[in-house]
């Protein structure tokens, strides 16, 4: 399970990394499996109904660490949404426009989680995943971001095999130009909670001071006043996922939900 910290730092960066957490022996059948391709499953299939026991799959989203993270943001028996094998070719010239998934998905309250998988290792030159970091809740329809080629803060993935990203929906990302010599394989799961995602994770640290500290962290990207608007889209999310409708930053949210019902004498 998450942390509350670790929840806190979703929501802010809107992705969560798990480094080279999947077993070195599903690593390397997961080249051949997916190479075949993995069949697809009609949209809110049950994961247990989508995989059979003991596929590829399957014994991913088992991983400890991925189960409980899992677990923390989309809560127990999420759906699948759709699946896909992303194959970046070596030397294919471009990069995939930076986009989110999703072009009027803005929920405040609630949101799918995209889960990727490398299975080999990926290197600067190798077409990681590009991400923004803090971009998942800023109101932008799919790829108009994709006239942006770098932005400040950006996060272009490197990582050893059997590293796991998880991300909010929102989050900008694209595929980067493969100028490796290898193929670059990413598997990837979106996945659509069953039940209300509130207080999923371990919660045992919910006060602790780290979690506004982890809310408020600034991208370099940001401008000085939409920039202020994240936190604010920030604690709606965390007040919704706490139920916790006091929670604040600097008073942000408790201004613009002031809407006094008492008559004046
Ligand atoms: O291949 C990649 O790294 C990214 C794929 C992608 O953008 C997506 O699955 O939406």
């Amino acid at each position: 399970m998450l942390t509350s910290a670790q929840m806190a730092r979703f929501v802010a960066h809107g992705f969560l990394r798990l480094d080279a957490v999947v077993p070195d022996d599903l690593n390397e059948r997961a080249v051949d499996v997916l190479t075949a391709g993995i069949p697809a499953v009609p949209y809110g299939t049950p994961v247990a109904e989508a995989f059979p026991e003991g596929s590829l799959p399957r014994r991913l989203v088992a991983v400890p660490e991925v189960a409980g993270a899992l677990h923390s943001l989309v809560g127990p028996e999420p759906r699948i949404d759709h699946h896909a094998v992303h194959v970046r070719e070596p030397g294919q010239g471009s990069a995939q426009p930076l986009h989110g998934d999703a072009i009027i998905d803005v929920r405040p309250d609630a949101f799918d989680v995209q889960l990727m998988y490398y299975p080999r290792e990926v290197t600067l030159a190798a077409g990681g995943t590009l991400i923004v970091p803090g971009s998942h809740l800023r109101r932008t329809n799919e790829s108009d971001t994709g006239r942006y080629q770098n932005i400040r803060g950006q996060h272009r993935l490197t990582c050893p095999a059997g590293t796991v990203v998880i991300l909010h929906h929102g989050l900008w990302h694209g595929g980067r130009r493969n100028d490796g010599g290898e193929r670059r394989y990413m598997f990837k799961i979106r996945f659509n909670p069953t039940v209300r995602q509130r207080l999923l994770w371990d919660t045992r640290d919910l006060a602790d001071p780290a979690v506004a500290e982890e809310l408020r962290t600034q991208f370099p990207w940001y401008e000085q006043a939409t920039g202020r608007l994240e936190l604010h889209n920030r604690v709606r999310l965390w007040r919704a996922l706490t139920g916790d409708d006091t929670f604040d930053l600097d008073h942000w949210v408790t201004r613009v939900t002031n809407r006094p019902t008492r008559a004046a004498a």
